[in-house]
């Protein structure tokens, strides 16, 4: 493919090749900035949180006391992981948006223990933050000798449609950490179309996601008393200067994150705290806003489990397991590509 041959390949040990992928045959780089900007009200993807310094303030909302998703997930993974490397037999590892990759660890351990496993184990990391990408893929080499990482810097299109060869008999696709309410419900019908595209009969699927609870449980987690969440949206913007040669300047914009209950989705928003100009040199854009008006810079889905085993069974998947925490606050579901 066109897209595979502009790849470049960075230099590493024999154990990591990482791939830094280009945005995609679609679209420019910053086209997604333009149309968010443009449209009414204004939007911007989350995907821009993810500069290197994003995805290490990132790495600390995972930690705050407030912030119940990272550690209820981990729970619940170190309770399950045995079983689910015994559901899916000797299998690749395919994790999207995996970050700092530690609750990855847990499913790692889990199948290298894994008595049929003809080693190395194939991890294939996909995420737009080539350094939380560099970083995790030399801490996993060093920890694991039996682990092979194959990276690559993507979006999660590019990415599913550029998987190494396979080494194991099956696949399994990781998507952990709610990433996935992220998306509204077209866009995560078009995921889920692209995850079954990438995957055949057999293969695997784990969807890690946020479930609906009480609204001031979930406004607390976006709403960290220690402002590191503010400082992670606002991070967006110096993403934007730099990458974009903007002049969003960050002291005239702030954090502001609300439960959305009709739609059941947080939402965070950066408030322009004035009338104000801003632009974006390198995509020509000059970009007005009113005092108060507002970016929503992402939504975080909160489901019902129900509703997003039919969503996914929707794309020729059959739910093979669920397990939860006890107080049913977060939900990992196994998915059997059919
Ligand atoms: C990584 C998308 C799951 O939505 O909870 C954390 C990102 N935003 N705090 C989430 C996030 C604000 C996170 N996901």
């Amino acid at each position: 493919m066109d897209r595979v041959q502009r790849a470049h390949s960075l230099h590493h040990p024999s154990e990591i090749n990482i791939r830094a992928l280009d945005a995609g045959e679609h679209e420019p780089d910053g086209a997604d900035v333009l149309r968010g900007l443009g449209a009414r009200p204004k939007t911007l993807p989350p995907k821009y949180f993810y500069d290197a310094q994003g995805s290490r303030l990132f790495d600390r909302i995972t930690a705050l006391p407030e912030y119940y998703l990272t550690r209820t997930e981990q729970l619940i993974l170190a309770d399950c992981a045995r079983r689910l490397a015994a559901l899916v037999g000797p299998a690749d590892l395919v994790e999207l948006g995996s970050g700092s990759a530690r609750k990855t660890r847990i499913v790692i351990d889990a199948f290298l223990e894994q008595a049929a496993l003809k080693a190395p184990l194939l991890y294939v990391p996909i995420d737009v933050s080539e350094a939380a990408l560099e970083e995790s893929a030399a801490g996993l080499v060093s920890a694991y000798p039996r682990l092979a990482v194959s990276g690559l810097v993507a979006t999660y299109e590019a990415g599913l449609a550029a998987l190494p060869p396979r080494l194991a008999p099956r696949r399994l696709m990781l998507f952990l950490g709610s990433t996935i309410g992220n998306l509204d419900a077209a866009e995560s019908a078009e995921f889920f179309a692209g995850v079954a595209k990438a995957l055949e009969p057999g293969d695997a699927l784990l969807l890690g996601f946020d479930l609906a609870k009480t609204p001031g449980i979930i406004e607390a987690a976006y709403n960290d008393a220690q402002n590191v969440t503010a400082a992670f949206n606002l991070n967006m913007l110096r993403h934007l200067n730099r990458r974009f040669d903007g002049d969003f300047d960050l002291a005239r914009f702030q954090h502001r994150a609300f439960f959305n209950a009709a739609a059941s989705r947080i939402e965070m928003h950066l408030v322009s705290a004035g009338a104000q100009q801003v632009r974006l040199r390198k995509l020509g854009l000059a970009a007005r806003f009113e005092a108060g008006e507002t970016i929503r810079t992402e939504i975080s889905r909160k489901f019902r489990f129900a509703d997003m085993a039919a969503a996914v069974a929707g794309h020729g998947f059959a739910l093979a397991e669920r397990w939860s925490d006890s107080q049913e606050w977060f939900a990992l579901a196994l998915f059997r590509k059919i």
